[in-house]
């Protein structure tokens, strides 16, 4: 199965995807954890790239072509060979991100992403997608406290359109993108997408 987490900064997913990991492991999977941008050595020096804060100004458009530059390093050298060895794939972030940041964040045409996702991924698309929701103050509240890259850095209506994008994904995918509420503790999030995982699969 290949299973991605998905949601605004600070909603939890990276906490989420590493404890899901931890439990398909606990439970006899062969799984890796991976992320995006980055994931293959190529990809995360585009990762390091892309978020580094900088005085010049990033355009939008570059922006989105780092984005599928990464993914295209990680589905060919990772994720896809990964899949052929029958090994499960969790991955924080993927294709969503793209079309709710660089799409409903950045006002690039949406359909146009979609048509770059698919020549990057070669079609490929998650089986399942746990879209991590909280409201963006919540987000930002977890995270003040550390360093923030160039994209946490954006202007609070950036994130809250971001947020809309990822709910309009789901809304427009309810058979792969289910909505998970993360204002709960770890645990009980967790609870709630093992369940969810139970019903979808019949693994466990
Ligand atoms: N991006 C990415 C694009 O613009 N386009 C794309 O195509 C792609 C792939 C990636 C950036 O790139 C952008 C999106 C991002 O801006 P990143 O460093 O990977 O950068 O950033 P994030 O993926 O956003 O990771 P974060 O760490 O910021 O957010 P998470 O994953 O939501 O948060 P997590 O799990 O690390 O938790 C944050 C804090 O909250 C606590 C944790 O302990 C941690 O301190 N926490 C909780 N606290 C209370 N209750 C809970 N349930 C909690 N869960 C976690």
């Amino acid at each position: 199965m290949f299973i991605t987490f998905e949601g605004i900064e600070g909603c939890g997913k990276s906490t989420q995807a590493k404890l899901l990991y931890e439990w398909l492991l606990d439970n006899g999977k062969e799984v890796i954890l991976t992320r995006e941008p980055g994931g293959t050595p190529a990809a995360e020096e585009i990762r390091n790239f892309i978020l580094e804060p900088r005085e010049e100004s990033f355009p939008p458009f570059s922006e989105l072509c780092l984005y599928m530059a990464a993914r295209g390093f990680h589905v060919e050298n990772l994720i896809k060979p990964s899949l052929r060895e029958g090994i499960w794939v969790i991955c924080d972030r993927f294709v969503d991100s793209t079309v709710a940041y660089q799409g409903y964040g950045r006002g690039i045409d949406v359909k146009l992403i979609e048509n770059l996702n698919k020549e990057a991924t070669g079609g490929l698309e998650p089986d399942l997608t746990f879209l991590i929701d909280v409201p963006v103050e919540v987000g930002f509240e977890r995270i003040e406290k550390r360093k923030q890259d160039r994209m946490e850095k954006e202007e609070i209506n950036f994130h809250k359109r971001v947020r809309e994008g990822f709910l309009e994904i789901a809304r427009a995918n309810p058979e792969r993108v289910v909505v998970v509420d993360g204002r709960g503790s770890a645990d009980e999030v967790l609870k709630n997408i093992i369940e969810i995982l139970r019903q979808r699969t019949d693994a466990f």
